[in-house]
């Protein structure tokens, strides 16, 4: 059991917003390759688990909790049993979503199936997913199209797709709006797989999707550190722009080697490096979000192994949140710091509205070779950072 009252930094208490969806603790360790390797986990003992482990909260595909198929009573026994669990902890639903993945019938997609009756169940589908996630009080509602892509691109016309996406997603805005609901969607980009190809791959194209909505207030993003680089883009730069850009809306966290299958391996467990400048980049902006661990254990672990997956995530970071204190507070790294003139960047240009600071800046000398022959400083900056994740200072 985490102790609620431990004042040990790396101990994992609800206040740090950690979370974990159902599926995630509860992956079986299936792979396109082999059988389940563990039991399944009633939803139920999740929340007892991951409340003893100092998580603040779980996440759910409706799927997840209620299975494809259940009859009306079944889902409010299955909901209500549910619901007493986390009343019995204080576990929270931060965020909720829609399995339109599993079923072989988005085989095609979902919002963006060529077959219109199929585009139609995924929205049905969804906006019943929307109101079981209220009524478990999500405010957050993620949008991770896995199949919404293709392989045969003679068979899927691309503006045609983003059309329909975006009908989509607007038709889902319009039913939060309709029904009050205190809800936002978070589309969470990834590059491939399932499908070979998937649409809104990256941070990027989602932000510039987003712009084109009928209500683009209501709809952020939830980068995946895994989705990002598996492109080979940087995750903690993904994270930077959807904040500058008020989209950070959620996160999913977990590991990743660049140009591999997606892992979704332990927190920390690979990309220390990014893992690092993402945590210090959340902490130090005062992001109020969940910290969401999309995230499972390797295939090899049993049940006894799923919750050291667990204890491991939040511990790698709460570690680099300590590192990142160390960051700000070492001298030898603030002195690295103003040698390669980091703060400089925040400085204000001229006013570039008025026309006598302009025709200065046109009418100025520059040094060019004095401006070329400098040096910045990144080795010993790069090095000092370097040792302390390796626990040398
Ligand atoms: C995969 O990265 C996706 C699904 O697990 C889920 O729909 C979403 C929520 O975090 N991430
Ligand atoms: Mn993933
Ligand atoms: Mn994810």
């Amino acid at each position: 059991m985490s102790d609620p009252a431990s004042t040990d930094p790396l101990t994992p208490r609800p206040e740090h917003r950690f979370t974990f969806g159902l599926w995630t603790v509860g992956n079986r360790g299936r792979d396109p390759f082999g059988h389940e390797t563990r039991p399944q986990l009633d939803p139920v003992e999740t929340v007892h688990r991951l409340a003893e482990l100092g998580a603040h909260g779980v996440n759910l595909h409706d799927d997840d909790l209620v299975p494809p198929g259940s009859t009306p009573a079944e889902r409010d026994r299955i909901v209500g049993r549910f619901r007493d669990a986390l009343d019995a902890t204080g576990m929270r639903v931060p965020m909720a979503t829609t399995n339109l993945f599993s079923d072989p019938v988005f085989a095609d997609g979902a919002f963006t199936a060529n077959d219109p009756t199929v585009r139609r169940y995924a929205i049905h589908k969804t906006l019943r997913a929307i109101e079981l996630g209220a009524e478990l009080g999500a405010t957050t509602y993620v949008m991770w199209g896995g199949r919404e892509g293709v392989e045969c691109d003679a068979a899927k016309d691309v503006a045609a797709a983003l059309d329909r996406y975006a009908e989509a997603v607007n038709v889902c805005c319009a039913h939060v709006r309709n029904q009050g609901l205190d809800l936002r969607f978070a589309l969470e980009p990834k590059p491939n797989e399932p499908r070979g190809d998937l649409f809104l791959p990256t941070v990027g194209h989602a932000l510039a999707f987003i712009e084109t909505l009928e209500w683009p207030d209501m709809v952020g993003l939830n980068p995946e550190f895994a989705h990002e680089t598996m492109s080979g883009l940087s995750f903690h730069h993904a994270v930077a722009q959807a904040l500058w850009a008020g989209k950070l809306f959620h996160i999913d966290l977990n590991a990743q080697r660049i140009g591999k299958y997606d892992q979704d391996f332990r927190f920390g467990s690979e990309g220390q490096r990014d893992a690092f400048y993402t945590v210090r980049l959340l902490e130090s902006s005062g992001w109020d979000g969940m910290r969401h661990f999309d995230a499972h254990a390797y295939r090899t672990e049993d049940v006894d192994g799923v919750w050291d997956f667990a204890r491991g995530c939040m511990r790698s970071y709460l570690i680099l949140a300590e590192k990142a204190r160390r960051f700000d507070e070492d001298p030898e790294i603030a002195e690295a710091l103003a040698d390669a003139g980091a703060a400089r960047l925040h400085e204000a240009q001229v006013d570039w509205n008025d026309p006598d600071q302009v025709a200065a800046v046109r009418a100025e000398d520059f040094d060019l070779d004095g401006l070329r022959g400098r040096g910045h400083g990144h080795e010993r900056l790069d090095q000092l950072v370097l040792e302390l994740l390796l626990g040398v200072r």
